[in-house]
């Protein structure tokens, strides 16, 4: 190895948590056991994603999930592994998932103080042609003497006490965020099998000039939308139009948007009125992220995107999330209109 310089000082997402943990006098471990077995889910997720090809899980399952997609193998699989997950580490009362009618009552653990909302595949139609796809979770804390039914979920995102994303890219990536905290990514080590601390105090640029929408939706688009990405692509006096890139995974595009800068959207349109996207395990977790980097998330009524309050778990909702200069772009614009 030479004069080659080694850390040995590596920060596992398991030492981050524990460290998170003695931060908090009151902290019963509870929330950091919950996490591990979030990790877990990650890891197998990310595990069986790499291996689909191989072992012909690619393709329909012959199901359908709520809202009528196609269910991929991988789908279900994902699903399946997050519930059990959930369910085994004891920590969690509820669980909604995007491939779920229903939420998830665990009353075998009638005592349980966590709440689970999550989308354990999201940006499934790309998994046939290996572009990247991810997990995405949030959590929040049931009040003392919760009931443990489906009214404890219909909460805004300012519940969220985490919240965060994995992206099965080129490499698994874990972004995890608590209320009031930093953002933190980590990067899966295969070898080690263990998430590694690549990315601490993460901030998303204050501005750059990137925009992320599915244009193909453009003729449904209210005249707010359509001004302001007009503005992008014809700037005034010679200004430089933004480049596009859309990949079509939240969780791709959100990273990246993370990373880099610049704006993600999916708006309400004429055609799907309340958006595409879920507030519970989409909208509000992304946001909360994008907060504590220090951008903005709001809807399509320009509110911002955490204090949306959902009336059903699996309600949709308009949304703008990243930069904070690009979001208030957006903002401007439609102040035009109101
Ligand atoms: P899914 O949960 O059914 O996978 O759908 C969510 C995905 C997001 O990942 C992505 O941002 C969006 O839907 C893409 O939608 P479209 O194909 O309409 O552009
Ligand atoms: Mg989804």
């Amino acid at each position: 190895v030479g004069s080659e310089k080694i850390n040995t000082d590596i920060i596992t997402l398991t030492r981050f948590l524990t460290e998170e943990q003695t931060k908090h006098k009151e902290a019963t471990g509870d929330f950091t056991l919950l996490c591990h077995a979030l990790q877990f889910a990650f890891k197998s997720i990310a595990y069986y994603i790499r291996r689909a090809t191989l072992i012909n899980l690619t393709g329909l399952a012959g199901s359908s999930n709520t809202t009528g997609d196609d269910q991929k193998k991988l789908d279900v699989i994902g699903n399946d592994l997050f519930i059990s997950a959930m369910r085994s580490c004891a920590r969690v009362r509820l669980l909604v998932s995007e491939e779920e009618e229903e939420a998830i009552a665990f009353d075998e653990h009638p005592n349980a103080r966590y709440a689970v909302m999550c989308d354990p595949i999201d940006g499934s139609s790309n998994l046939d042609a290996g572009v990247s796809v991810g997990t995405i979770f949030g959590i929040i804390k049931l009040p003392e003497g919760a009931k443990g039914t489906k009214e404890d979920l219909l909460k805004p995102g300012t519940e969220l006490v985490a919240s965060g994303f994995t992206m099965y890219g080129a490499s698994a990536q874990l972004v995890i965020t608590m209320k009031g905290g930093s953002v933190n990514g980590f990067t899966m080590d295969n070898a080690l099998g263990e998430f590694i601390l690549t990315h601490p105090n993460m901030r998303v640029p204050k501005q750059r000039a990137i925009y992320s929408v599915n244009e193909g939706n453009s003729l449904y688009w209210e005249e707010p939308i359509k001004e302001y990405v007009n503005s992008l692509k014809y700037p005034q006096e010679g200004g430089k139009p933004y480049s596009a890139r859309y990949i079509g995974s939240m969780v791709a595009d959100a990273y990246r948007t993370l990373l880099y800068g610049g704006i993600f959207a999916y708006p309400a349109d004429k055609k799907s009125p309340k958006g595409k996207l879920r507030i519970l395990y989409e909208c509000a977790p992304m946001a909360l992220v994008f907060e504590n980097a220090g951008g903005q998330a709001v809807d399509s009524k320009m509110r911002r995107m955490l204090e949306v309050v959902p009336e059903h778990i699996h309600d949709r909702s308009g949304i703008f999330l990243g930069s904070y200069d690009e979001v208030q772009k957006v903002i401007d614009t439609h102040k035009k209109y109101a």
